[in-house]
């Protein structure tokens, strides 16, 4: 791999830049690896890097259905934090945390981590409450974390409107100073390109459409090219998560939906921090190009297009502005959506599978951008030992068989739930009779708990 550095930038300036090398191969693939990687996003190149860097597993593919980093990892937010509620999650992000804090040296490429600052804005004493015991929480667990009173939120973040005749004055907030930003695309280029540099085949328009078993283990998988041996493998597929795993046999307790985000016109330097509220519901960044970066919670229909509905950028708008009224008169330049693998709990799962040999990681829901080089760290370990990594294992799928849930509803900081779910009992199917949704409902999680005792007493006995 070409070295970037100070002097090869001026060195290839001689040459009006028309000699970088290629950030990577594009490779046929080999009749088999020792591992396979299903998803080229962030999680999926990081594992492979991993794979390769910490465990000398270099006999790896990762197969892409599109482009490297084209799903979630390119539509995200970027958000970059670790400061979640319970033992087991602090400890998964701030591992992840600890790695984004080198990983620019680490991948000799620039991912441009900015930590300026992640804030939480609270609105009700209960808020303030919450916030009180998620810091003490995350001290607890060497996190770092801060409770601000309203003076100090509104020093700190001058164009906030902190007035009093606000539908949510603002009370307080929580600030993770060690909580940024990052580039997302350059997180996806620069594990990409250092997996290549160290033998890693990265597969791309190739499309996974089925798993190939003997005797119940996995052995490879069958691509929209053809069959792809593999000693093991490992599938991280963000919203595509529960249509691979019908694909494998068993069923995932996932939704699917669409997360929208959009960006501004660019204007000059007024936001140098995060700033995330609740309970007005919508978050902002500027990038360092000057757009605003928005988001909020997710669109609450199931799906797997990458686009949402127009209620809930207008729902999105009236928040900021409410936070932000100096913001009424900038214009939005561009808006999308990505699909997100929401869980019961708000919290991953990497994970055995009922399949022996076949291992996933998914779940991430809204906020697994700022987990990326963890997530790959661990999984890449699981996937090497054939055993979880000791911070991947509360995370299994055994947990929605054994109860041990991990819920991160208030943590994930952006709504995985919708406000607008009708009620089971007002269900029904079209033409059908009134009731039938009711019944509908009961037969399917009758079924969904049934297949979640199969999977749980299967891993169980393994
Ligand atoms: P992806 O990047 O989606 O990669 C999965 C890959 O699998 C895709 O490239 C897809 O093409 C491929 N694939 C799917 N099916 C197949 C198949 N059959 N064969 C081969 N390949 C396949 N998180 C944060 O932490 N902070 C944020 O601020 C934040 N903001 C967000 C804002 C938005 C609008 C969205 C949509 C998400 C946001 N997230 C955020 C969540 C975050 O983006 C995801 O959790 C994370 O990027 C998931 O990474 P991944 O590598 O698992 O998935
Ligand atoms: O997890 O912090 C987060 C996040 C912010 C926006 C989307 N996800």
């Amino acid at each position: 791999m070409q070295r970037y550095s100070g002097f090869g930038l001026f060195k290839h300036s001689l040459s009006h830049h028309e000699n970088w090398q290629r950030m990577w191969r594009t490779p046929t693939p080999k009749k088999v690896y020792d591992v396979v990687i299903v998803g080229g996003g962030g999680h999926g190149l990081a594992t492979a890097y991993y794979l390769a860097k910490e465990h000398g597993i270099t006999n790896v593919a990762v197969v892409e259905k599109g482009w490297l980093g084209g799903g979630n990892t390119a539509r995200n937010t970027t958000i970059v934090r670790s400061n979640y509620l319970w033992d087991e999650s602090a400890h998964l992000y701030e591992h992840a945390m600890k790695l984004w804090e080198g990983l620019s040296q680490d991948l000799n490429y620039n991912v441009m981590f900015s930590q300026r600052g992640v804030y939480n804005l609270c609105h009700t004493l209960q808020d303030i409450r919450d916030s009180e015991r998620r810091v003490s929480a995350n001290r607890l667990n060497g996190v770092d974390g801060e409770l601000l009173n309203a003076k100090q939120v509104a020093d700190e973040i001058p164009y906030l409107d902190c007035s009093k005749n606000t539908r949510y004055p603002v009370m307080g907030a929580t600030v993770q100073r060690r909580g940024g930003v990052a580039r997302h695309d350059a997180v996806a280029w620069g594990f990409a390109r250092a997996a290549d540099a160290l033998g890693v085949d990265l597969i791309q328009q190739t499309e996974v459409i089925g798993f190939r078993k003997e005797n119940g283990v996995c052995i490879g998988v069958e691509t929209s090219k053809g069959f792809i041996g593999a000693k093991r493998v490992g599938v991280v597929t963000a919203g595509n998560s529960g249509h691979m795993a019908k694909l494998a046999g068993f069923r995932l307790p996932i939704e699917s939906h669409p997360l929208q985000a959009l960006v501004s016109e660019p204007i000059k330097p007024i936001i140098d921090s995060v700033i995330m509220s609740n309970a007005v519901h919508g978050y902002i960044s500027q990038s360092d190009k000057g757009d605003l970066v928005i988001g909020a919670g997710i669109d609450g229909y199931n799906g797997y297009g990458q686009r949402g509905s127009y209620p809930v950028i207008e729902h999105t708008i009236q928040a900021i502005v409410e936070m932000f009224p100096v913001l009424s008169r900038v214009r939005m330049n561009r808006q999308w959506g990505g699909i997100v693998d929401t869980t019961p709990d708000a919290c991953p799962i990497i994970s055995k599978t009922p399949v022996p040999n076949l291992f996933f990681n998914c779940g991430w829901g809204t906020g697994g951008f700022k987990a990326t080089p963890g997530s790959g760290n661990v999984f890449a370990a699981s996937l090497a030992k054939g055993e979880m990594h000791p911070l991947a294992a509360p995370f299994s799928i055994d947990r929605f068989h054994t109860g041990a849930l991990i819920d991160e509803h208030g943590a994930a900081a952006v709504a995985q739930v919708s406000g607008r779910r009708v009620h089971p009992a007002r269900q029904r199917d079209p033409g059908g009779e009134p009731g039938a949704g009711v019944r509908c409902w009961r037969a399917r999680c009758a079924a969904d708990r049934q297949d979640l005792k199969a999977t749980g007493e299967n891993l169980a006995s393994r």
